[in-house]
């Protein structure tokens, strides 16, 4: 059995080499690693004694040899391979231990070169670790010192290594080659190139993220910054973004839109996708402020508004229909930050056009039958916990008529049921904990966010109170159940004689009872939307 060894970090590598030597493994490796097993009496031949070809070009090209890849590719199976094989004097390597050149930590080093950079990408270990790698079945790959242990174990008691750990150590090795792959293709892309400064010390200015596609998403831009200002960001996109999706639109004029410009963007333009009629959300910090449907696109702006007219100060405004004349004016006259829609009338655009700091966005709606808003739902939804990814399914669920399940005496009207439909879709909207009180296709009172369903409700309440809006005989949408019946009983007092929920909680029947006592209409969804 042969072995070659090739290793940068050199750690544990001659107690592995000796323990390969004691079982009677010949010893192949190249330069360093070579002097390094010798100096320590190991009996090693050098790569450049096998292949007849000396190191050259500064190592650059060191195992790139035929010698080595066919050793390493042969299937010893296959009679034509190991001929060929004996035809030009090639044996076989059936164990290869390499450890790449250190690219990730060079580049991580302050004052990284960009000819350093590119001195330490490795070329001839990941060439030899995809070879033997594809060749599991003949060959073990080992790429990392914390596998030393687990091979020289199983060849110890059998003196071969299992299909099993062959095929896990090729695993790992192509992980390896993907991953360290990914560092260069990322570094490279950070790269701001600047010919006139290239020399072998120019140590290259590099923005904090990469600007090529990896496969999956693509930049769109840089931002000025994040959240806040001591924040760096970009901007990416899905290589093929969903029809109708925020990032699929054009600016048509205004300020660089923000990190903060995006997201909440983002959250007023699926909202507005989601109606079917004309419709108009206003969002701020992420949430809904107001938001309507009428006859027009100037009627739901009107309504939406109302709802709250303080917070819809620099609010983002979204709609689903073109923005003509009437809307224009309306909403001219207040202090927007961004303003969406999938057109604006020529007569709009000339409205806008001094308000040369507000964002225009135009955004078409996805095409299709009158479910088509739903193909430009993002299919993935992704946050970050600290050093891990959080990945779900997007929340795509949307609620029918036949879903409502009475649960009351008294049964909702049939405006009610328009009302609660149109509610739950904008309580989806909201972030936990979400009350949304609404009436004749207009949120009423929004309560967003809070710890507890109760604050939620209570804060929901005196909004509309700021907004000089009667509660009285409005529905209600409470995104997740009402643990106990004070929830419930806070929306009542305030006026609803509706309200809608998704049921689920161990006290179901003390709300339904408290709704009944009340002589409300109580429905259940059998979904809940949190959000957060
Ligand atoms: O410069 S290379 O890309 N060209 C090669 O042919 C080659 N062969 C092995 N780098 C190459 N290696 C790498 O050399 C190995 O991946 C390992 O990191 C390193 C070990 O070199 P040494 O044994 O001389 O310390």
């Amino acid at each position: 059995m042969n072995a070659l060894l090739s290793v940068s970090d050199k750690t544990g590598i001659v107690e592995f080499a000796q323990g390969l030597h004691a079982l009677g493994i010949k010893l192949l490796s190249t330069g360093g690693t070579a002097k390094l097993l010798a100096e320590a009496g190991l009996p090693v031949t050098e790569v450049a004694e096998v292949t007849q070809f000396p190191e050259m070009l500064d190592g650059r090209v060191k195992t790139l040899h035929p010698k080595v890849h066919g050793g390493l590719l042969a299937r010893r199976e296959l009679p034509a391979h190991m001929a060929a094989l004996k035809e030009h004097g090639i044996d076989t390597i059936d164990l290869l231990v390499v450890n790449l050149y250190p690219f990730e930590a060079t580049v991580a080093k302050a004052g990284c070169t960009l000819a350093d950079a590119i001195e330490n990408i490795d070329i001839g270990g990941p060439a030899m670790v995809r070879s033997a790698a594809k060749n599991w079945a003949d060959v073990g790959v080992i790429t990392d010192a914390g596998q030393y242990e687990a091979v020289l174990g199983e060849l110890k008691a059998s003196g071969k290594l299992s299909d099993k750990l062959r095929f896990a150590l090729s695993v790992a090795a192509f992980n390896r080659i993907a991953q360290y792959d990914g560092a260069i293709s990322d570094y490279l892309s950070s790269v701001k190139f600047e010919d006139e400064k290239l020399s072998e010390t120019y140590v290259p200015e590099r923005s904090a993220f990469p600007g090529q596609s990896n496969g999956h998403f693509t930049k769109v831009q840089d931002l000025r910054y994040g959240e806040n200002s001591h924040q760096q960001a970009a901007l990416y996109r899905d290589l093929y973004p969903a029809p109708g999706s925020l990032v699929t639109g054009e600016q048509l004029q205004g300020k660089e839109l923000s990190y903060n410009n995006i997201a909440d963007a983002d959250a007023a333009w699926e909202c507005v996708k989601s109606f079917e009629q004309p419709a108009c959300v206003i969002v701020k910090h992420a949430n809904p402020c107001g938001v309507a449907v009428g006859k027009d696109a100037h009627e739901a702006y009107a309504k939406a508004f109302q709802t709250d007219p303080t917070s819809a100060f620099g609010g983002i405004i979204a709609f689903n229909r073109t923005v003509d004349k009437a809307a224009a004016e309306a909403v001219v006259k207040q202090f927007v930050e961004v303003l969406m829609a999938p057109d604006f009338t020529a007569e709009a655009l000339e409205i806008f056009k001094p308000k040369v700091n507000v964002r225009l966005m135009k955004i078409a709606l996805p095409a299709g039958g009158e479910r088509a808003w739903d193909q430009g739902r993002n299919a993935m939804d992704a946050k970050r916990v600290g050093s891990g990814l959080l990945l779900q399914t997007a929340d795509n669920h949307e609620l029918a008529l036949a879903d409502l399940k009475v649960v009351t005496v008294k049964q909702p009207t049939p405006e009610e049921l328009q009302d609660l439909l149109f509610a739950w879709k904008v309580a989806k909207y909201v972030k936990s904990n979400a009350i949304v009180f609404c009436k004749n296709g207009m949120t009423m009172g929004v309560g967003a966010g809070q710890m507890s369903r109760l604050d939620s409700a209570r804060i929901a309440s005196i909004k509309a109170e700021a907004a000089r809006l009667s509660l009285q005989g409005t529905v209600v949408a409470s995104d997740a159940f009402f643990p106990f019946r004070d929830g419930l009983d806070v929306v009542v007092d305030a006026g609803a004689t509706c309200v809608a929920q998704p049921g689920g909680s161990m006290r179901d029947q003390e709300v339904i009872d408290a709704a009944n006592e009340r002589g409300v209409a109580m429905v259940f969804t059998g979904v809940r939307h949190f959000r957060h």
